[in-house]
């Protein structure tokens, strides 16, 4: 059994400084949460099952948190809660939503996330008291690591919306199985209680025939494949990683996603021989991360991908805490990716492993 990591580095600083950028929009944003091996025996699934702060921990399972959808016009709202937050609890402290489900109720495109929390009677709750909430697609391999579940969305305490992108969209089909982590904590001196997070999804259905085209949700780690947090060393250090990608197609733009003392994190086509992005960390006196940079290649058609290009990311910090921070480092580049063969990617689709969803404990 994984023990319970330490992740007091983390608290309330990572997730709202995860941004992703697409497209001339706005802000999107990421939660990284890991994912768990797709053929990991049941046990492995459930001790690595939670989100990269969440794994192994023992937190006490907040009883009554329900998931619920509703669709209106051409968006569906997902309902998380109740929850009960009382002031200055910690993540550890505070008992957390068990993993939900949320069944996709159309066949067609999701083309946005937009997450709020609200009281009972809808009243607007600080996002701070979000930890992190992360939507994992469960019938679907991610296209570059396909020992992962595709992860769709996240956000952290920033709120901040995964905006449209005018003309494309996920696909998903009726009756897809998303699994929802959600972690909450409340650093602030106000309890709230009957929390609700509310993420709207407008979306694009198949009958009616629009030509949206799919896109990717697309996460190219410093460490490959495996679990994305690392630890940081005092003062500066370099991580690496490479992933392969085995379809032709294009990148749209990339934001990216680091933590504090973050300096700057590249990609590169190792193939091509070219430098993809390079995104320089902006921070703050004491080495808090303010924002990541996005680049877009919209203006030349998108960065081309070709079937097989091997992408090196790269990630520096400069740790001025003058001690190791145990899983206090991520270096991603989060994108979004049109295959030029849409079909391929079909082959990505299975049946999803056997969960145990509502009621899990994370510690078993
Ligand atoms: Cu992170």
């Amino acid at each position: 059994m994984k023990k319970c990591e330490p992740c007091e580095p983390h608290e309330g600083k990572i997730m709202r400084t995860i941004s992703l950028f697409l497209a001339n929009l706005f802000i999107t944003t990421a939660l990284l949460a890991q994912a768990k091996p797709a053929d990991a025996p049941h046990d492995m699934e459930h001790m690595q099952h939670g989100g990269f702060m969440q794994g192994g921990m023992h937190h006490a399972i907040a009883k009554g948190v329900k998931l619920e959808q509703k669709i209106d016009g051409h968006t569906i709202v997902v309902r998380i809660g109740p929850m009960n937050l009382p002031a200055h609890t910690s993540h550890m402290k505070m008992p957390q939503p068990p993993d939900l489900e949320w069944q996709v109720p159309i066949d067609g495109w999701l083309l946005a996330y937009s997450p709020k929390l609200v009281d009972a009677n809808g009243t607007a709750v600080p996002g701070r008291v979000l930890h992190h909430s992360a939507f994992w697609n469960e019938n679907r391999a991610d296209f570059l690591c396909p020992n992962k579940e595709e992860h769709i969305f996240g956000a952290g305490g920033e709120l901040t919306n995964w905006a449209e992108v005018p003309g494309y969209g996920y696909r998903v089909q009726m009756g897809d199985k998303i699994r929802v982590e959600t972690m909450v904590h409340n650093p602030t001196d106000s309890s709230y209680d009957n929390v609700y997070l509310e993420v709207t999804i407008p979306y694009q259905s198949a009958a009616d025939g629009a030509k949206t085209k799919s896109v990717y949700p697309t996460w190219m780690d410093v460490k490959s494949c495996g679990n994305s947090g690392y630890d940081l060393p005092a003062g500066n250090s370099e991580q690496t990683g490479t992933v392969i990608v085995k379809y032709s197609g294009v990148l749209l733009g990339v934001g990216g996603h680091m933590h504090d003392y973050a300096k700057q994190l590249t990609l590169l086509d190792a193939t091509r021989k070219e430098t993809v992005a390079t995104l320089d960390a902006k921070v703050d006196d004491h080495g808090e991360l303010l924002s990541m940079p996005t680049v877009l290649f919209l203006d030349q058609g998108g960065y081309k991908f070709a079937a097989g290009d091997v992408l090196k990311i790269s990630a520096t910090y400069d740790n001025r805490s003058g001690k190791l921070l145990r899983d206090g480092a991520m270096g991603i580049v989060v994108g979004y990716f049109v295959p030029v063969d849409d079909s391929a990617m079909d082959a990505l689709r299975r049946n999803p492993a056997s969960h145990h969803m509502a009621g899990m404990s994370h510690d078993q």
